[in-house]
């Protein structure tokens, strides 16, 4: 092939193929390096016919691209604060020497979002374009459609579109990618996408649980997420849950759902919201019970010798109303699902003012309808809602979610109070409930904890029959011993 190619992809694992086949299939010829070369040559190889260029050194990759290149790296990323140093820097540092000013180069892996805005000020600096992007859809949404959530200049932005908008899922004939912001914003919305992920798997888990201890049968349990997935909870991760449930196991005949050992992994980006909360003061007690489910899983050893030692009822659910009970604990996911997706946004919302990115939380949410993990139909509302209203405060208070959520209620305060009587943990479906009773409390306790304030430490409080912001201290009786 003679002509230059419209793209270059850098890291041949299996991400990085998928998306080279996926840009390849819609008209663009692709170049592609790995640095074992072997790599290179094994997939294009493997692929013969499709607009491929295989190329061996860096050298000869960057100049069979046209100008303005656009490179796409795709290699594991490993850096977890600003100042780490890892493969993608090391890519970078080979490529800078080799490009033209006005270049593009593009980070697909998941990268913290503060290294993203490291590499955009160095790129800059030498006149060079830098996009952070998030890629979501795992393998399979690599190749065939993915949910991408690009960062960095708008200019930069309005080159890469048409492939962009070509390789992504699309919904209602509408690409699941936009330009989601300046600088690291396209990896930080990913990264919270991810802790949103955390908390839907979790109350699914907590679902599967309740239906387990209640005496439900893998099958039944199956056919519950099977029938879920026609309706509002209509979603990838519900319609993979009933499809795991159902898979059996060829050597033992048994669920393999069940053979699988209770201990969860994480890859970081869970806690990295976590922290990212913490450090702007939002609440996102849905996702943190989940990153906590989790931790609390990997620690298995030390449940099995606590579950003989500290007391307490066994987890046994008695359900009279096997239909009654399965409306009761739909209710309590969709409920605590909305509440979730209330906190992920308000978080997405706060770091974008403080950050100046000036985010669209409609359209965010609307290209997380496809080609993601967390794809499903209440996307769909969460992008009315804002589109209806863009200054929403929190999502609860839309008036379709409002409503859904005082429709829901009483059964999802029955589930909570059926599994905590059952000594069952529900940490997901009760820190949503805590975070939906505590934002509607207009009197919170925090009246008796300004005094303890004040008793030990003289940090003053406001008064209710006081204007606002006037201080005022009292002198507390001491406390002997
Ligand atoms: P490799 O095949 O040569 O190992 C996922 O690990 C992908 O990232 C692979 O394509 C891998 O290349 C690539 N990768 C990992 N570390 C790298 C580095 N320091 N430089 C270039 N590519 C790297």
């Amino acid at each position: 092939m003679s002509q230059k190619s419209d793209f270059g992809l850098i890291g041949l694992a299996v991400m990085g193929q998928n998306l080279v086949l996926n840009v390849e299939s819609r008209g663009f010829q692709v170049s592609v390096y790995n640095r074992t070369t072997s790599v290179t040559d094994e997939f294009v190889a493997k692929h013969p016919g499709k607009k491929l260029v295989g190329t061996k050194t860096l050298e000869e990759f960057v100049q069979s691209l046209a100008l303005p290149r656009k490179i796409h790296i795709m290699v594991k990323s490993t850096a977890v604060k600003d100042t780490d140093r890892d493969a993608v820097d090391a890519v970078i540092e080979q490529l800078i020497p080799l490009l033209d000013q006005g270049d593009i180069v593009i980070d697909g892996g998941n990268s913290f979002y503060q290294t993203t805005e490291r590499r955009d000020a160095y790129l800059a600096e030498k006149g060079l374009r830098f996009i952070g992007a998030g890629v979501s859809g795992g393998e399979e949404g690599a190749r065939k459609g993915p949910s991408i959530m690009p960062g960095g200049p708008a200019s930069t932005w309005e080159v890469m579109k048409p492939i962009f908008e070509s390789i992504a899922a699309k919904v209602d004939g509408e690409p699941c990618v936009i330009h989601i912001g300046p600088g690291g914003a396209g990896h930080y919305v990913k990264m919270i996408h991810n802790g949103i992920e955390y908390g839907d798997m979790q109350l699914i888990c907590e679902a599967y649980n309740i239906f387990k201890h209640a005496g439900f049968t893998t099958d039944e349990m199956a056919a519950i997420f099977n029938e879920w997935n026609e309706g509002d909870l209509l979603s990838y991760l519900i319609q993979i849950s009933g499809k795991a449930l159902e898979q059996k196991d060829p050597e033992t005949g048994k669920p393999v759902v069940e053979l699988i050992v209770d201990k969860a992994g994480q890859k970081g980006t869970g806690q990295w919201t976590l922290m990212n909360a913490a450090e702007n003061a939002v609440v996102i007690s849905t996702i943190n019970a989940a990153v906590e489910a989790r931790i609390l899983s990997s620690q298995k050893k030390q449940r099995v010798a606590a579950s003989t030692q500290l007391t307490g009822p066994d987890g046994t659910v008695n359900a009279a109303d096997k239909a009654d009970l399965v409306k009761k604990v739909h209710d309590a996911l969709y409920a605590s699902k909305i509440v979730s997706y209330a906190q992920g946004l308000d978080l997405i919302r706060s770091t974008g003012e403080k950050k100046g990115w000036n985010l669209d939380l409609g359209r965010i949410a609307a290209i997380w309808r496809g080609g993601c993990i967390i794809r499903a139909r209440f996307l769909n509302r969460i992008t009315d809602a804002y589109r209806t209203n863009p200054t929403l405060a929190n999502l609860m208070l839309d008036p379709f979610f409002k409503d859904v959520l005082s429709k829901t209620q009483q059964n999802w305060r029955e589930v909570v109070s059926l599994a905590t009587l059952s000594g069952l943990p529900v940490p997901a479906f009760s820190a949503s409930l805590g975070y939906y009773d505590s934002y509607r409390a207009a009197r919170l306790p925090a009246n008796l904890l300004q005094a303890q304030r004040d008793f030990f430490g003289a940090h003053t409080y406001e008064r209710t029959d006081k204007p606002e912001g006037q201080m005022f201290h009292t002198e507390w009786p001491e406390v002997i011993g």
